[in-house]
């Protein structure tokens, strides 16, 4: 099986899909949202496979981008179309080790793993110097700052689990006091309308009243889009992963900060790989 990325180019306005038999290697055209020379190429990958998920949250990122950062928008070759439960994170998870290791030879200033249960960012933090953030792991920071106290609404009651391991594995269980399934699935955001929008609206109004919070992190990269609706219906601040993460990368780029190569975030240890993924082992 040949790996490859599926990249979604974001052009202000306009959505145009490419495939790329050799990753980047076919000289692509990017441009920045105003068509200035970019200063940082930012790697947002989406773990599902998902295309037209993967244009949506390119689009969210490409919204709040600086004028000067270039936004690759990739999903893994293999996978799950939408993420919603251990067995999905299990693939995702090596989906993006897939897309981080492809991307080596273009060598990205900064890395976003767009889907909330962070899957394989210690795994991409190995295989880069570059920073790499999770836009759950990056919401949380950031929801801490604007209150004492944040509540976390997601999709499916069932990955409630995930993002409260999450909160458990980054230190947040003091500010996080809540987390609250809709149960909309992932792909169903997409075109929820309306009735969608109303129906988060309202488990988020009852978690800010029920965990007395005062801030909510989306927890889907899939909501991505709602967020300015819901802050105006709400009142608080709401918080949205892709946004936050992708302002952090070009902070920490800007800054010259990356991934540490000491200790367990060093390059992976040389070994051969087998069967399909053979190129994504490390030169022994
Ligand atoms: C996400 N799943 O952000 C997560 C959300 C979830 O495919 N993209 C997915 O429900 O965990």
């Amino acid at each position: 099986m040949f790996l490859t990325s599926r990249i979604i180019l974001v052009r202000k306005k306009r959505i145009l899909g490419h495939f790329c038999p050799l990753w980047c290697n076919t000289p692509l055209a990017f441009v920045s949202k105003f068509n200035r020379p970019f200063k940082m190429k930012l790697l947002l990958i989406n773990p599902n496979t998902s295309d037209s998920m993967t244009a949506g949250i390119a689009k969210s990122a490409c919204a709040v981008a600086a004028a000067d950062t270039q936004i690759i928008a990739v999903h893994p070759s293999f996978g799950p179309l939408s993420i919603e439960g251990h067995y999905d994170e299990a693939f995702a998870a090596a989906g993006v080790a897939e897309q981080v290791r492809l991307a080596q030879p273009q060598s990205p200033d900064a890395i976003v793993i767009a889907c909330f249960g962070d899957p394989g960012l210690e795994a991409a933090r190995e295989a880069t110097r570059a920073p790499v953030l999770g836009i759950a792991e990056a919401a949380f920071h950031a929801a801490s700052m604007l209150a004492t106290g944040f509540s976390i609404v997601t999709t499916m009651t069932r990955t409630c689990i995930l993002a409260e391991r999450l909160v458990q594995r980054y230190g947040f269980e003091h500010q996080c006091r809540g987390v609250h399934g809709t149960d909309i699935a992932v792909l169903d955001l997409e075109d929820g309308g309306e009735a969608m929008t109303r129906q988060i609206e309202e488990v988020a109004r009852t978690a800010l009243v029920r965990d007395r919070s005062a801030a909510i992190v989306l927890g889907c990269a899939g909501m991505s889009a709602l967020c300015q609706t819901l802050t105006a219906r709400l009142g608080v601040p709401v918080i949205d992963g892709v946004a936050v993460a992708v302002k952090f990368a070009e902070a920490l780029a800007a800054l010259g900060l990356g991934t540490s190569k000491m200790g367990d975030y060093a390059q992976p240890l040389p070994k051969t790989y087998t069967g399909w993924a053979t190129p994504l082992g490390w030169p022994t």
